[in-house]
């Protein structure tokens, strides 16, 4: 009831503010779009932050008749997932030569790896062989770090599809691409349609199929979205299925790592614990059985976010630590453990952070995670992911001014989490918890453990959960919400977002560089030429373009771009200001808070402005 009643209110405040009309940013695709609730969320304190992110991932499961988008819980969408969900159920009931693949880039590649993992365990529990298989874009080293690059490359995305599939007679190929716009995935679809024997694709996204991304992408013939028009085709005849609900705008745009993000968790959970119950109890996959369990999920927004002033404290405790230079550390036990390394890691591409600003540690680390590739320290001092790296690396110089945040359910071992934060406690008071209990479990150290703490998110699950997959993926969607909000706000305290924008992205791939481009455009109010000239030479650190960096290409430019710090800051900022890139630099170092430099800047331009 509490869903319906918050969504009805969410709907009346959205009527005034529509982001679904057609003159909305008509250039934008939604998933890129900026949304109007959060347009002042980078003046916001932390409490109204968590309300704000709170309104746009209830926007996921509001329900609008003759809306001019699928939602979630759409009757297409219920309809697909149903199919999808019986063709998981034939290869459970007939594993032999047939594999289900899930692939993705960034977050969508290490979702992919995260459902993937937990279907697998769940089968081998049951003594069932393991029929899912992930691909991430760059490999196992883009699970716990940012890789942006390999996004572009479909010849790769194909390539390892075939690889992962050798001598498999029969696929189901889960393509994930929050905008219908990684040419990687979009590779492995052409691919799947060229093999249309072995092959069946299914894509996860959240855009409206004709706004799939339609540049050319460099040596091939397709695009997103001629694949995803051929897809349309063959899914007439149910042998391609395409899931694309639109969700609403993300609280920060384009940060598909948020509502993308746990939105591909919610609908193959969905898929998969349905073919799971059809196969192992009999329990036949109906349109109401998945509907019935979309809403649950729904239900988890309301549980997590009824905490609101506890998650808006560990926000504010974070952003004081980013804001000194300091950093914040997630120590968490089992599968909530990857959902921290997963948060951390995507905060460098999406605000510029350095690793050491959001870092996440697991228990066993990476032997405890079940990837493919077994050496993920061949990643260096970034892939320090056990307890063991924090407590070498972490824990002696940790302060006061540092956040930690205890991650853990009362099925871990809980002992184990006392003891750890014992030794946390002697380094800094500023530790807090999140804690999942189902109702009338208690661990006994739980008391200790909050008198350590200075908060405790305290979630407490109704026992009614079906069956124990369910429980876990509630547990694992709120600890993704809490940790979601934490990153995102302290990021926004600390100066790194204009408006609802991240101005201090990496432009490390073309999706980047083209949203840099787009911004420098809004912002500056300069035409399209100009504001790409001004982001080259900042990529280049040079005021004047040569013959050789005009030619060159975009995956070049991408390179070069890794190595230097605020390029969108300071291509603004020369913009604006008519500034070189060195007197934009310097004027950068005395205002380190981006927002407040980018400011700066517009309030100068438009008193220079005025005063002609
Ligand atoms: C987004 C995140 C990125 C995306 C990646 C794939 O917040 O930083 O790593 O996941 O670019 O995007 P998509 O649209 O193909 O799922």
């Amino acid at each position: 009831m509490a869903t319906v009643a918050k969504t009805e209110g969410i709907k009346a405040f959205s009527a005034t503010h529509d982001w679904e009309s057609a003159d909305y940013e008509p250039t934008l695709p939604v998933s890129e779009m900026s949304n109007p609730l959060t347009r002042n969320i980078d003046r916001a304190p932390a409490s109204s932050i968590v309300k704000m992110l709170q309104a746009c991932d209830a926007q996921m499961f509001q329900e609008k008749s003759g809306a001019a988008y699928e939602r979630l819980l759409s009757d297409q969408v219920a309809k697909s997932l149903m199919e999808v969900a019986k063709r998981v159920q034939l290869i459970l009931k007939n594993p032999q030569d047939s594999l289900i693949v899930l692939s993705g880039c960034g977050t969508s590649g290490r979702l992919a790896f995260f459902i993937t993992s937990g279907f697998n365990r769940e089968l081998r529990r049951l003594n069932h062989s393991a029929v899912c298989s992930y691909i991430i874009a760059g490999g196992d080293r883009a699970l716990f770090s940012s890789q942006e690059a390999p996004e572009d490359d479909p010849i790769s995305g194909a390539l390892s599809l075939k690889k992962v599939s050798e001598g498999k007679k029969r696929v189901l190929f889960i393509g994930i691409s929050c905008g219908l716009s990684a040419p990687f995935v979009a590779g492995q679809l052409d691919f799947c349609l060229q093999h249309p024997d072995v092959y069946t694709p299914v894509l996860v996204g959240f855009n409206p199929a004709h706004q799939a991304r339609n540049e050319p992408i460099p040596g091939c013939t397709f695009t997103f979205h001629s694949v995803v028009t051929k897809m349309r085709e063959l899914a007439k005849m149910q042998k391609a299925f395409l899931i694309n609900p639109v969700l609403g705008p993300e609280a920060i745009s384009g940060s598909s790592r948020m509502k993308g993000g746990s939105a591909t968790k919610i609908l193959l959970e969905v898929v998969f614990y349905a073919a799971h119950a059809a196969n192992f109890s009999r329990t036949p996959i109906t349109y109401n059985g998945i509907l019935q369990h979309m809403r649950s999920y729904g239900k988890v927004l309301d549980i997590t976010y009824s905490q609101t002033e506890g998650i808006a404290a560990v926000m504010e405790a974070a952003g004081r630590s980013l804001q000194c230079g300091r950093g914040l550390c997630y120590l968490s036990w089992g599968f909530l453990g990857l959902l921290g390394l997963i948060d951390a890691s995507e905060c460098k591409p999406t605000f510029g952070a350095d690793y050491k600003d959001i870092q996440g540690f697991v228990g066993g680390g990476c032997k405890e995670l079940g990837n493919k590739e077994d050496d993920l320290n061949l990643m260096g001092a970034e892939s320090g992911i056990a307890h063991i790296d924090f407590l070498h690396n972490v824990l002696p110089c940790l302060t006061d001014k540092d956040t930690v945040l205890l991650l853990y359910s009362h099925s871990d071992d809980v002992d184990e989490v006392a003891n750890l934060a014992r030794r946390v406690r002697e380094k800094t008071s500023n530790m807090h918890a999140v804690y999942h209990q189902t109702d009338g479990d208690t661990a006994a150290q739980q008391g200790e453990i909050n008198k350590l703490c200075s908060s405790t998110l305290n979630f407490i699950w109704p026992q009614a959960t079906p069956a124990s997959m369910g429980l876990q993926h509630m547990w694992e969607l709120s600890t993704k919400l809490v940790l979601n909000a934490v990153s995102t706000g302290a990021h926004i305290l600390k100066g790194k977002v204009y408006q609802n924008y991240m101005i201090d992205l990496q432009v490390t791939n073309s999706k980047l560089y083209c949203r840099a481009a787009r911004l420098l455009q809004r912002l500056s109010g300069h035409p399209k030429s100009l504001c790409e000239e001004a982001l080259l030479k900042a990529i280049y650190q040079v005021d004047k373009l040569t013959e050789d960096i005009m030619t060159c290409n975009l995956t070049t430019h991408t390179h070069t771009a890794r190595k230097v710090k605020k390029v969108v800051p300071l291509a603004l900022v020369c913009l604006l200001t008519g500034y070189s890139i060195k007197e934009a630099q310097s004027h950068l170092e005395q205002k380190p808070i981006v927002r407040e430099a980018v400011e700066a800047c517009l309030q100068e331009q438009t008193l220079f402005s005025g005063s002609l």
